[in-house]
């Protein structure tokens, strides 16, 4: 065990950051986010689905074998924290299962219980998946996993919620969603589990995800109403109903990913939802990528749907190398986004205008107070081109002209500011020309 923290430490040492929209992870798949405000930051604890091959896991399935955690003060800068359990470090669960599916984690009493299903070795904890628990002194783990799972829960989708009066509660799911009350030490179940009963009858439901606000608890689980997930919501007086079929938080993906699994918190003031997509994996969808927006309620207290976008939450330091890839708007004409290199999808994505007055909207970009000198364009375009940058619409002031030289490989054209706006703006990249150019990422210094 000594042995496995080294391993977590050193590796946890040595994790890098990473700057995101959506998806907000861009060097590994994730999934299944739970995220959590720990202090002033906001932790997500992701499934990190990998890809299967013959002899690791099963091939067209789902496959995972550890998990990382992740962090971040500004949501637009996330540390990896790096990996803080491993399937074959926990001592009850079955070796080389890769069935470390949806994760949750919850503070007490000065711990982090950090809760995982998988499936056990030994059968009579249950014959699928069970439910156990790595517990830890500070958000990044170390965590050190119980040797035996939850008795009584067979399921997937471990959500846990602490009520006012501190009673806690854990969530599960194997087809309906079911709970019972946890004990003092968040590792035994101090009830019987119920079926939440209320819920739809028919098509999957999964995932729960139960919190509260203003006296409210809303249980929000992932449904299969039509043919694939859609979050859903139902609402109550109580952590354990009944609940009342409220609404829809985030329709089915258009784009046919057949899961969603989802969390809710509130950090400064704002709501967020995190959920997952299929963004760099298009052609399979159980290679899955961590994605955030924002959340809003009526005055009703019910939620307002939630329209996924690629710009996600947090703002952008102008200095940054700012993605318009992960625009908030595109013209309806002559304007698209695609893979850098299709064989390397995590490398990004690229903006390509087409056509005079194609254009692209990037919003809350933070220019602060002091003019910036210059403006880089990395881009690529073979018979030449140029841009305008502006902020505030596509009428707005003209920040940049930018000649855009022709060639075949990626250059960094730079060029000074004509004028400055501070604080925060939104970004109009806009074409003037009738020529393919292709954008990979705008910075001011
Ligand atoms: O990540 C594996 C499974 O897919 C989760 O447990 C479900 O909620 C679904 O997202």
């Amino acid at each position: 065990m000594r042995k496995y923290i080294l391993i977590v430490c050193l590796y946890a040492l040595f994790a890098g950051g990473v700057q995101a929209q959506n998806p907000l992870i861009r060097n590994q798949y994730s999934a299944d986010p739970s995220a959590r405000v720990f202090g002033d930051r906001v932790y997500v604890y992701p499934s990190h689905d990998i890809l299967a091959t013959e002899g690791r896991g099963r091939v067209g399935w789902f496959c995972m074998e550890d998990y990382h955690v992740f962090s971040s003060a500004n949501l637009t800068d996330w540390t990896d924290h790096g990996m803080i359990v491993q399937q074959n470090n926990v001592p009850w669960v079955k070796p080389n299962s890769y069935s470390m599916w949806a994760p949750d984690c919850i503070y007490r009493n000065g711990k982090y219980y950090f809760y995982f299903p998988s499936t056990p070795k030994d059968t009579s904890y249950a014959r699928g998946f069970t439910v156990g628990v790595a517990i830890a002194d500070k958000p990044e783990g170390p965590f050190v996993p119980q040797p035996a799972p939850i008795l009584h829960v067979r399921g997937i989708d471990p959500n846990v919620f602490i009520d006012k009066d501190g009673q806690a509660y854990l969530y599960w799911s194997q087809g309906n969603i079911y709970a019972a009350k946890l004990k003092e030490n968040m590792v035994e179940l101090a009830s019987d589990p119920v079926v939440l009963g209320e819920l739809p009858n028919k098509g999957l439901k999964e995932g729960p995800y139960l919190f509260e606000r203003n006296g409210t608890y809303y249980l929000t689980y992932p449904h299969v109403e039509n043919k694939i997930e859609r979050l859903e919501y139902a609402t109550g007086n109580n952590p354990l109903g009944p609940f009342k079929v409220t609404g829809v938080i985030m329709d089915e993906s258009p784009t046919g990913c057949w899961t969603n699994h989802h969390s809710i918190i509130q950090f400064k003031d704002q709501w967020y939802l995190f959920y997952h997509h299929n963004d760099y994996s298009p052609a399979f969808d159980k290679a899955r990528s961590i994605r955030a927006d924002s959340l809003f309620f009526n005055a009703d207290g019910t939620i307002q749907k939630v329209t996924p976008t690629y710009r996600g939450i947090g703002v952008t330091k102008a200095n940054a190398q700012i993605q318009l890839d992960r625009y908030t708007r595109l013209s309806d004409k002559g304007a698209s986004i695609a893979f850098l290199d299709t064989a390397s999808k995590f490398q990004g994505w690229k903006t390509v205008l087409e056509t005079t007055g194609a254009w692209v909207q990037y919003n809350s970009v933070d220019f602060g107070k002091k003019k910036p000198g210059s403006v880089t364009v990395r881009v690529l375009a073979a018979a030449g081109g140029s841009l305008q940058i502006r902020v505030q619409g596509i009428d707005g002031p003209v920040l940049a002209e930018i000649p855009v030289t022709a060639g075949n490989d990626w250059q960094l054209t730079k060029v000074s500011l004509l004028h400055f706006k501070p604080g925060l703006q939104n970004l109009f990249v806009i074409s003037k020309d009738n020529n393919q150019i292709a954008i990979d990422w705008t910075s001011f210094e």
